[in-house]
């Protein structure tokens, strides 16, 4: 089942599909109230060259199984899922025709939180992971960045209620990210279902 309204980046090497309106905007509000009060949220200390720094942003694991996920010298623990985050992991599973593990979720509570260039490949993912990332609340730029050839970049808006697929060799040689702005911003609620082994 593929909603009508897919776009299709035009990227080579990676395999990028948007959908602005996953979820209309009742659903977006609803979902976004209910995971802002209803997430575990903590700020947890990320290394950088042996100097510890704030997160800048606010994160909240949760997966099916027991197994920890870790990034960035950072080792994180799931909880359960709640019953809102599995509605929206069984919607998104009919689109990706996949069944996800796991869910990392990501606060963003002014245009100040970021998330710095990466790739999701840590070794848990496997090779070539389907990642479906959702969100809820404010729009903030996805940013991305070829890893070897300089003149491919690509910028997109991710709306309020949509959803945004990463497949194939994507991780591989692309980077991508979420900069900070001195614009305005409102909190930005994101969620990344993925498949953790
Ligand atoms: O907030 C986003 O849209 C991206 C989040 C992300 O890249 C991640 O959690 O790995
Ligand atoms: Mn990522």
């Amino acid at each position: 089942m593929f909603p009508s309204n897919e776009i299709k980046l035009n990227l080579p090497q990676a395999e990028i599909i948007y959908y602005p309106s996953f979820f209309n905007l009742i659903e977006a509000k609803y979902y976004y109230n209910l995971l802002l009060t209803n997430t575990p949220w903590k700020q947890d200390n990320i290394k950088i060259f042996g100097k510890t720094y704030k997160q800048p942003r606010l994160t909240a694991l949760f997966g099916d199984n027991k197994k920890p996920y870790s990034y960035s010298n950072i080792i994180m623990h799931p909880h359960i899922f709640t019953s809102e985050l599995c509605e929206i992991k069984t919607k998104i599973e009919k689109t990706c025709e996949i069944k996800f593990t796991s869910c990392l979720a990501n606060l963003y509570r002014n245009g100040q939180d970021s998330n710095g260039w990466h790739a999701d490949n840590e070794k848990e993912l496997g090779k070539n992971p389907i990642i479906a990332s959702v969100t809820f609340g404010e729009e903030r730029f996805f940013h991305l960045k070829h890893r070897t050839d300089k003149s491919l970049r690509q910028k997109l808006l991710l709306q309020n209620g949509s959803l945004l697929i990463m497949k194939g060799e994507t991780q591989q040689h692309w980077l991508h990210q979420i900069a900070k702005t001195k614009k305005q911003k409102e909190p930005r609620i994101n969620l990344t279902f993925r498949i953790i082994r």
